[in-house]
């Protein structure tokens, strides 16, 4: 663990009350969320605005107005989309029926799916191929949920949300499952459903622990790291967020107090009274630049030392598609 003293104002010096901030990394951005948004913008290069994205690119609103100003068009079907418009899919992944229509229609489309999301949906179907019944844990009505869900036919895949749902499942052939987990899932919430499943089915299959991705468990980790510290914990992220939703999640388990907040806007200086060390960390969805703007914010009313804890150094990066790569 790496503790960085990134800078201090002396609370004299300010004539502000003293906080010190606690930064946690890795935090924002992953490789996956890079990659969608590069692949937009080099679509609106390619193809000249305007291009249309189904549905966010990624679950941040100050991402998505700024692709907005370079000339994406943000829609949440196909059917929004002009005949003679590229149109790129979300990181999230689409049901495959999407890339089907399509290609039907003779649109240009571009897949900005996380690669570790096609990953799972590949998964989905090897696992289909083998006669299996696949168990999906994952949120309801999330589009990863859909996406994946709509990799096979209807009635191959059964969604798991809770522990109550692990007792109330009843296979046809409780001998030949299988099953995959959403990528932003809470790890710890995650481990306890799966050995639910290996509980009640002994022979099920599954990958080594879930689908969790590196950028998701490595945000849980960071935030474990220091929430015990923190008096409170701001996690910069969408509600629609699932992966920032669940930094809330652990903060709160870790026993501070946690909120998530999309700009500084939104920040509730009457919740942060009293607190001497303010956790931040922020969503795999949102830049870095929005922290700047929480921490330049809090600097207005405290004077503010931060420090930043490393839990691990990530270099994950992704190709891009073919015929978008330099
Ligand atoms: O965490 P989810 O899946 O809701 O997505 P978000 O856009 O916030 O972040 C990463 C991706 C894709
Ligand atoms: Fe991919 Fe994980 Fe990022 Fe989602 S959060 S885009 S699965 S790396």
């Amino acid at each position: 663990m790496v503790d960085v003293q990134i800078e201090t104002r002396p609370p004299a010096e300010a004539g502000l009350p003293p906080l010190e901030l606690l930064i946690a990394a890795p935090r924002g951005f992953c490789a996956g969320v890079d990659r969608a948004i590069r692949i937009v913008e080099l679509a609106i290069e390619k193809f000249g605005a305007p291009v249309y994205v189904r549905h966010e690119i990624v679950h941040n609103k100050y991402v998505v107005d700024t692709l907005k100003a370079q000339g994406a068009i943000f829609v949440e079907e196909l059917d929004e989309v002009p005949d003679d418009a590229p149109v790129v899919f979300s990181a999230h992944g689409v049901p495959k029926a999407v890339p089907n229509k399509a290609t039907e229609r003779g649109l240009t489309w571009l897949d900005a799916t996380c690669p570790l999301v096609s990953k799972v949906h590949r998964q989905a179907e090897r696992l289909s191929e083998q006669g299996r019944h696949i168990l999906f844990i994952g949120h309801a009505g999330h589009p990863e949920v859909i996406g994946t869900l709509g990799q096979l036919p209807e009635g191959a895949m059964t969604l798991v949300e809770t522990m109550e749902d692990v007792a109330a499942l009843a296979p046809a052939d409780p001998d030949n499952l299988a099953f995959l987990t959403q990528t932003t899932l809470s790890v710890d919430d995650t481990a306890d459903i799966v050995e639910a499943l290996k509980a009640r089915f002994p022979s099920i299959h599954g990958p080594r622990g879930e689908d969790i991705c590196y950028a998701t468990s490595n945000r849980q980790a960071a935030v474990k790291a220091i929430a015990h510290e923190c008096d409170a914990m701001l996690v910069i992220g969408a509600p629609n967020s699932s992966n920032s939703v669940r930094l809330v999640e652990v903060a709160e388990r870790e026993g501070a107090r946690a909120r998530l907040v999309q700009r500084a806007e939104e920040i509730d200086f009457d919740w942060i009274e009293g607190v001497k060390i303010l956790g931040i960390t922020a969503g795999a969805s949102a830049p870095e630049v929005l922290v700047r703007e929480v921490v330049a914010k809090i600097a207005t009313r405290y004077a503010i030392s931060e420090r930043e804890i490393t839990t691990t150094v990530e270099k994950m990066s992704f190709k891009l598609p073919h015929g978008l790569a330099a």
